[in-house]
């Protein structure tokens, strides 16, 4: 992936996948967590080698082990971040964790994962209990809507139009880029970055158990005679620029996941050449960057994003997995896939499905698996993924991000200028993708590796990089008044919930301007500002719109719901005396649900036909209703 590059994958504050950049640092590990585990800003870890093996029987799972894995093996496992990184299979994972412990034992870095890694075991006995007592409970009701859902997605999926999905991702990226310019370099190990950090390595090196996101001088231990090179961004782009233009030769509105990295729809392109395969295509797609590059790709083609991404790491350097469309054989593939090659399963997700003996995603499957665990974990979602028939527009865009690691940095002028170039460098990014977006993260990584996110919701959408940094000033400011001798090593700033810039009305103007006939407002009439809480008498949706408006720019009033989460580190606490003022949030989700035709969000609703209850309060009627959803009586 890239420098400053957009990432877009499903994120929620907690979710990020964030770009890196210079130094290279990738932060895979905090996609998709599982839901009740809050498991925060938790990196990766691998389970240990040496970990006892768990079994699944009859639903059942055995919750034994884990915690007896000592914290010296867990800590192995944990350094070594990615072990099944294409290339680096040919290496014994013990010696390279080994040397990985040993290299590293005393550094900020191992003293921050060891906090980190005693977190997740602790995690892991408390889920181990829970897990325990639902053994116990009747589950035959949250079986009955697990099924339910399944006959659904299967439905859909019978019913839908296949379409051809293709992963494509440069191989070793930076590192090959490097070797143009000095190919003496091809054959010798190579790695692109400094003593403090690298991007990645080229395959020669990653035989040593080299790998991106490996502190140079680890790297070192592993491998004595490593060539390191420095970065050049400046190449990288030129050349992600050339690949870019192969990709829309096969489809114009192919979707940049990063620098070396996209998906592609061929579908048409297949429907327009039907002298083609799907392989065939993406062997001449692939051909073609070479020959204008000289660098190779692989690929995945499959039926959709998560399928194709899985693929296209399986057959690299230099190759292409081709998954069929039909059910069986994805069915099958998914059975067997280890649950760390799913995106978005870290090393944390990893260590905790492990520790309930959940090591494939065939493990996954609703049959074999407790339903409420399955619900707590919240990997049923992954399991519904894979049979997605999402397509790979950049409209699905979640959100956008650019990351930048440095020397160590402590003068807050310093940083403040670093979030200015980020904040220039979103907006370049947000108008390149005509997006806009109302919650910013900014993401911090102190010197001892403490990791950070702090977010801010704005009520109004952000896209210039003047409105960019005024918003992330204020979240600096925060950390570095909590913080006295706060120093960075990292510093990055993303952009969700995101919206089209070329609406022309958002949030709340387009929301407050809406007809909304079902819940008539009589207009001119008295009025609440939800922000400034004042009364207004006979004043018009237009005006009171205005009003609002004007309200939500002034900067002494709050903006919107600022969440700030993070690792525990000391922060100002933002709430003084609670004043009328200091609550226009909840006043005006307040206000906008009463103004809102839609049902209240949180009326409980049937969980197999979604239809809301008429009386939630009478259980024996809830009961009944779900019972016939389940028996499929209800239409
Ligand atoms: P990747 O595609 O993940 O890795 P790669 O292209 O080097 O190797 P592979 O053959 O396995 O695809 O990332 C693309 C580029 O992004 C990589 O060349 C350098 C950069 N990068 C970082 O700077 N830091 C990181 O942690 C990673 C994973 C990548
Ligand atoms: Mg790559």
């Amino acid at each position: 992936m890239s420098h400053h590059e957009p990432i877009h994958d499903e994120w929620d504050v907690d979710d990020i996948e964030w770009d890196w950049s210079e130094e290279g640092v990738h932060e895979d590990e905090l996609a998709l967590e599982p839901h009740d585990l809050n498991a925060e800003d938790e990196p990766i870890a691998q389970t240990s080698p040496h970990a006892p093996q768990k079994t699944i029987e009859n639903g059942e799972i055995a919750t034994s082990e884990d915690t007896t894995q000592s914290q010296e093996d867990s800590m192995k496992s944990r350094l070594l971040i990615n072990p099944n990184k294409a290339g680096t299979q040919y290496i014994p994972k013990h010696i390279v964790a080994k040397i990985v412990y040993e290299a590293s034992q005393g550094s900020p870095f191992f003293l921050a994962e060891q906090r980190r890694d005693a977190l997740v075991t602790a995690r892991i006995q408390s889920l181990q209990s829970r897990v325990q007592a639902i053994q116990t409970m009747d589950l035959r009701l949250e079986r009955g809507i697990v099924e339910s859902v399944l006959r659904t997605v299967e439905k859909e999926w019978e019913t839908s139009e296949r379409r051809w999905i293709v992963c494509v991702d440069m191989d070793a990226f930076f590192a090959s880029v490097e070797e143009l310019d000095r190919p003496e370099l091809k054959n010798k190990p190579m790695a692109v970055g400094g003593m403090s950090m690298l991007s990645t390595a080229n395959y020669e090196a990653r035989k040593y158990g080299v790998r991106s996101a490996m502190p140079g001088y680890i790297a070192k231990k592993l491998c004595p005679n490593l060539i390191l090179v420095r970065s050049n961004f400046d190449k990288y782009t030129a050349v992600s620029k050339k690949i870019r233009e192969v990709f829309a030769m096969y489809d114009p509105q192919f979707s940049p996941m990063s620098l070396d990295e996209a998906y592609l729809d061929i579908t048409d392109y297949l429907s327009a050449h039907p002298e083609h395969t799907p392989e065939s295509v993406v062997s001449e797609l692939r051909a073609e960057i070479f020959r204008r590059t000289m660098l190779t790709a692989s690929a995945g083609i499959a039926a959709n994003k998560m399928l194709a991404k899985v693929c296209a790491d399986i057959n690299k350097p230099n190759g292409q997995k081709f998954l069929p469309v039909d059910r069986e054989s994805i069915m099958e593939f998914v059975r067997t896939l280890p649950i760390r090659k799913v995106p978005g399963v870290g090393k944390v997700n990893e260590r905790i499905l492990k520790s309930l003996g959940i090591e494939t995603c065939g493990h996954l499957s609703w049959s074999r698996i407790n339903p409420r665990l399955n619900r707590m974990l919240n990997f049923f979602s992954w399991f519904v993924m894979f049979a997605s028939n999402e397509s790979c527009r950049d409209s699905e865009r979640k959100s956008i991000g650019v990351e930048r690691t440095f020397a160590p940095m402590q003068k807050s002028s310093e940083m403040y200028e670093k979030l200015s170039e980020l904040s220039e460098y979103l907006a370049t990014d947000l108008k390149k993708h005509d997006t806009k977006g109302r919650t910013l993260t900014l993401k911090l990584k102190t010197t001892e590796f403490r990791l950070f996110t702090r977010a801010k919701t704005l009520m109004r959408f952000m896209c210039t990089a003047e409105e960019i940094f005024h918003c992330a000033q204020q979240l600096l400011a925060l950390e570095i008044t909590a913080n006295p001798g706060l120093r960075l090593r990292l510093m990055g700033l993303s952009m969700s919930k995101l919206s089209s810039r070329s609406m022309d009305e958002d949030g709340i103007a387009k929301f407050l301007k809406r007809p909304s006939p079902s819940t008539p407002f009589p207009n001119p009439q008295t009025l609440t500002c939800p922000v400034c809480c004042k009364e207004f008498p006979d004043i018009s949706e237009r005006d009171m719109a205005e009003h609002v408006g004007r309200c939500l720019e002034d900067p002494h009033i709050p903006d919107g719901s600022g969440e700030i989460k993070g690792d525990g580190m000391k922060r100002p606490s933002k709430r003084k005396k609670e004043t009328k003022r200091d609550k226009p949030s909840s006043n005006l989700v307040e206000w906008m649900q009463k103004r809102s035709s839609s049902p209240l969000l949180d009326q409980p609703v049937c969980p197999v036909c979604a239809t809301p209850f008429t009386d939630p309060s009478d259980l024996a009627s809830v009961n009944r209703h779900v019972d016939a959803c389940l028996l499929g009586e209800k239409q």
